[in-house]
């Protein structure tokens, strides 16, 4: 495939894109999903029911992300590359809440399950910065409710970020790359058939293994993202028309 640089890319990443990194999946063996369930940390009934259990949670995650060990990837760093050296635009939608793709120098990047640097209050809607622990003790600093802070980001039943920004950007695209989801998750999953709805465009899946939506692709690479990404980056570069 030679997309032109004429051409508008469409980046989905998911956890997979951060594995080497060393964040766990989901539903990988060794995954997230493996340890603790969804209705239990990751709907708005589960913080309703154990807000300090959902903050352990997320304070584990968060924790870890800004402990130094967890650095960018490769792939990352491919992404960021491509941005800067394609012309006619390139948009990253990322399913992940870690901030590699930020630190990796990516720009035109949404956060549609939201960010785990991030706190929210549930009471007056800020969004503020959050590097440290939360807990219902906290009050919020806008509004000054104790008990509202939760994390930003986007629980099973929810709506997800920016969905209108993501859809222009699909239906402005020519080519829709989808890196480390396993396609499990909508709407995010459906992302590849709204564009195989219109002519001229190119799909490509970046990943381990076949995702769900695997037969959905004109394009698939299967192996590590640190492997993958960069060599189809450097073959897109390599091959502008
Ligand atoms: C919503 C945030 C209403 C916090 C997460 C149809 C339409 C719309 C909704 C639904 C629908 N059907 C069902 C639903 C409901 C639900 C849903 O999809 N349920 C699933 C389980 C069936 N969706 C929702 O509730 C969403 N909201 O629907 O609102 C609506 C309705 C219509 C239209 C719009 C809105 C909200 C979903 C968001 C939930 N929040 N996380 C947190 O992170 O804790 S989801 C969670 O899953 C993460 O965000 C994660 O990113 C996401 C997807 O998982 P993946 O990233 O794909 O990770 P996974 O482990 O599954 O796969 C990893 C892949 O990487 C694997 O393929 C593996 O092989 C590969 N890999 C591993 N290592 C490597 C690798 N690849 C390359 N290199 C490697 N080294």
């Amino acid at each position: 495939m030679t997309a032109n640089a004429g051409r508008r890319i469409v980046v989905l990443t998911g956890a997979g894109i951060s594995k080497e990194s060393g964040l766990s999946t989901f539903r990988d063996a060794d995954g997230i999903w493996a340890k603790v369930r969804i209705e239990d940390v990751a709907t708005p009934d589960a913080f309703a029911r154990d807000p300090e259990g959902v903050h352990r949670f997320y304070n584990a995650r968060r924790r870890r992300l800004v402990g130094g060990a967890i650095q960018p990837n490769a792939a990352h760093v491919a992404l960021a590359r491509l941005e800067g050296a394609w012309p006619a635009g390139v948009t990253v939608v990322t399913q992940n809440i870690d901030d590699l793709h930020e630190r990796a120098g990516s720009r035109n990047l949404i956060h549609m399950h939201g960010e785990i640097l991030k706190a929210r209050c549930s009471a007056c809607g800020v969004v503020v910065a959050c590097t440290d622990a939360l807990g219902t003790d906290e009050r919020c600093r806008e509004c000054g409710i104790k008990g509202a802070m939760r994390p930003h980001v986007v629980w099973f039943g929810e709506m997800p970020l920016e969905l209108e920004r993501i859809d222009a950007a699909l239906d402005a695209c020519a080519t829709f790359v989808s890196i480390g989801t396993s396609g499990n998750v909508y709407p995010a999953a459906g992302f590849v058939d709204r564009i195989r709805s219109r002519d001229n465009v190119h799909a490509v899946e970046l990943n381990l293994e076949p995702s769900e939506g695997a037969g959905h692709f004109d394009e698939t690479v299967y192996g590590p993202a640190t492997e993958v990404v960069p060599a189809f980056v450097a073959r897109l570069l390599g091959a502008r028309g």
